[in-house]
């Protein structure tokens, strides 16, 4: 309840941020795009990580008005992106959207607010949906997600490949991409059933049309297998841990 009052007014009294983690992709190394990641930064607490608080702002209700500033903030600053960056080479941000945002409904409306007040181009904005988002209800999200790929939203589902009923989503469910979840990258150059279902999971989205994300890339050698089994993209500490957008533009020069 006191985290709940606490996490009210936090977003206007500043402690709410969003950092950025790039995305590489594999072919040409190249940085493509980033994770918008939220942080709380607590008066007393100090950092309090949104494995805690989003619990929190689902379970209350905040997530209604804190979902749009996260997406808004973070448009917004896919647009200055897009002007520093020398190459002209587009950047896509990815945010991430929790079970309730995506049930209230009220998505698509948000995020076509979002990009019309900031004029981010629809096409360089990703949603990242959990599985369990939409477990359970695969009509009624798959109505909403047609509605924001109408847009030119591609819409990615995370931590790909935990919620044992990945592969038959994929049926049902349109998505453009997929994450592979960190848990099969941590032992991916040890578990030969890690890397396995690795390779699976690239050959099945591939097969599909739906590109592949892989997370937690935290040594060169699982970014060197992942690139020689076809997998897209990767984002993870050996490539960048996530930053500040401040941090962030001086990347992009
Ligand atoms: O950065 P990291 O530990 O801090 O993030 C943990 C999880 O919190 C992420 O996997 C993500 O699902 C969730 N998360 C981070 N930022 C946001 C956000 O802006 N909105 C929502 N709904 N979830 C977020
Ligand atoms: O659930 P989601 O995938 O959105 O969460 C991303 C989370 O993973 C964030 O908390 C982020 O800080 C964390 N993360 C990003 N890169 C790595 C990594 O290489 N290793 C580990 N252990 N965590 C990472
Ligand atoms: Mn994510
Ligand atoms: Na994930």
């Amino acid at each position: 309840v006191h985290l709940e009052h606490e996490l009210r007014g936090a977003w206007d009294r500043g402690e709410l941020s969003l950092v950025y983690q790039p995305v590489y992709r594999l072919a040409d190394g190249l940085m493509v795009g980033a994770e918008a990641l939220l942080r709380w930064q607590h008066p007393q607490q100090g950092l309090i990580a949104p494995s805690v608080f989003i619990d929190v702002a689902e379970q209350s209700g905040l997530i209604e008005t804190l979902g749009p500033q996260v997406l808004r903030t973070a448009c917004r600053d896919a647009v200055g992106w897009q002007e520093a960056r020398a190459s002209g080479e587009p950047m896509f941000v990815s945010v991430n959207v929790s079970p309730r945002q995506l049930r209230s409904g009220d998505l698509p409306q948000s995020v076509a607010e979002s990009l019309a007040d900031t004029g981010l181009d629809a096409n360089r904005l990703h949603i990242e949906l959990t599985e369990t988002a939409v477990i359970g209800d695969e009509v009624h999200a798959s109505a909403l997600l047609s509605q924001l790929r109408a847009f030119g939203v591609k819409v990615w589902l995370d931590d790909f490949g935990t919620g044992f009923s990945g592969l038959s989503h994929l049926r049902r469910v349109p998505v453009d991409g997929v994450k592979i979840d960190r848990s099969f990258i941590a032992d991916v150059l040890r578990d030969p059933d890690d890397l396995a279902l690795t390779t699976a999971i690239i050959a099945m989205a591939h097969s599909l049309g739906i590109t592949v994300v892989a997370e937690g890339v935290e040594r060169e050698g699982q970014y060197a297998i992942l690139r020689e089994r076809g997998c897209d993209l990767a984002q993870g500490y050996w490539l960048g841990h996530p930053v500040s957008n401040d941090e962030f533009m001086t990347l992009l020069h």
